[in-house]
């Protein structure tokens, strides 16, 4: 704790850092490179408006998503701030089709996934957006990593969590020992603790889906919303709906507060939109860390096997009460149809 009762970022991944005695300061060092960026992308995303910088790119990322111009700015400012860590040797992405190498640093230990500004559609209108990242370790000793110490499953992640970049810009995360917080206090430019040891509740009152796709969506999920909206007093429903387009922004608050996301698998999109490497997986950890839960609608989300750098899969994800009933009457309708 220093002078003013404020705990930093830096000082509380250092007091941590005696809990990973193989990490050598390694983390400590990617968690800098992270603290770096989130204030430069911070700074971008609160200028977007005053500068040309809001809009499209004009080219479409592997996802055939439009890219905006902060997308990209963001990608690149992370990847610089990686490779200057000299802790990672390569780099996953959202806007990067292929594996990211990092040829000065080839032969260190971490690889990064990340989605360096999701929920990208909301930059022009200035809803809350944010950057999703997960640390693994390489399972290659060294030279070039390949797409095998890439696509591991998100079990092996060492640490992961986003920032956000809302009312207050946030940084939250996980190293597998509870969740924590941290606000960026703009008058000084540090990331203070601000939240400790974040817990989900195992109810809440918050269910968010995109609605306009309920005709495509599986029976069981046209039942699970419902039951949300139908009114019981002993079970606080009906919920409310919440759904700002930002997976950050919406799982932040169900995190938080209590609430189910949900994007499930549709006739159109099997695997649903979301992407295992760089949203669902990170996400799932600090979910799980905080006591939530988080399920494909198969399988827990982080035993999921990567078989390709963007794959897709379906989520259920926050309040483990609430994500149980939506699994229960999800597969209900599996065992009838
Ligand atoms: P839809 C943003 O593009 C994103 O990847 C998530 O942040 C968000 O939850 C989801 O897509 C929104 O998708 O299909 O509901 O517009």
């Amino acid at each position: 704790m220093n002078n003013n009762g404020l705990i930093t970022l830096e000082q509380f991944i250092v007091d941590q850092e005696s809990q990973y005695p193989d990490a050598k300061g390694a983390l400590s060092k990617i968690f800098r490179a992270i603290e770096l960026a989130s204030k430069i992308v911070n700074r971008d995303v609160r200028k977007a408006g005053l500068v040309d910088i809001l809009g499209s790119q004009g080219e479409t990322n592997i996802q055939g998503e439009e890219q905006k111009k902060l997308d990209v700015i963001a990608n690149n400012i992370f990847i610089s701030a990686f490779s200057r860590s000299g802790e990672v040797c390569a780099v996953i992405s959202e806007e990067e089709d292929e594996i990211h190498h990092l040829p000065k640093t080839e032969n260190e230990k971490y690889i990064i996934a990340m989605d360096p500004l999701d929920g990208s559609s909301n930059i022009d209108v200035n809803a809350s957006i944010g950057t999703i990242f997960s640390v693994y370790k390489r399972k290659s000793k060294s030279g070039t990593p390949t797409l095998d110490d890439c696509l591991q499953a998100g079990n092996q992640q060492v640490a992961a969590g986003y920032v956000i970049y809302g009312s207050s810009t946030m940084l939250i995360y996980t190293t597998g020992n509870g969740v924590n917080g941290f606000t960026l206090d703009d008058g000084i430019q540090e990331f203070c603790l601000s939240h400790r040891n974040i817990k989900t509740p195992e109810d809440g009152n918050f269910f968010s889906v995109n609605e306009g796709n309920l005709s495509d969506f599986p029976e069981g999920i046209v039942d699970y919303i419902s039951y949300c909206k139908e009114k019981d007093k002993a079970t606080n429903r009906p919920y409310s709906a919440r759904y700002i387009g930002s997976m950050i922004a919406d799982l932040h608050r169900n995190i938080l507060k209590g609430g189910i996301f949900i994007y499930p698998p549709t006739t159109k999109a099997p695997n649903g939109k979301l992407r295992l490497m760089y949203e669902c997986n990170p996400m799932s950890f600090v979910v799980e860390q905080a006591g939530g839960k988080a399920h494909t609608g198969e399988c827990p989300v982080m035993d999921v096997e990567t078989t390709a750098l963007h794959q897709r899969v379906p989520v259920f994800v926050g309040s483990k009460n609430m994500v149980d009933k939506a699994l229960a009457m999800h597969h209900a309708t599996d065992k009838k149809s």
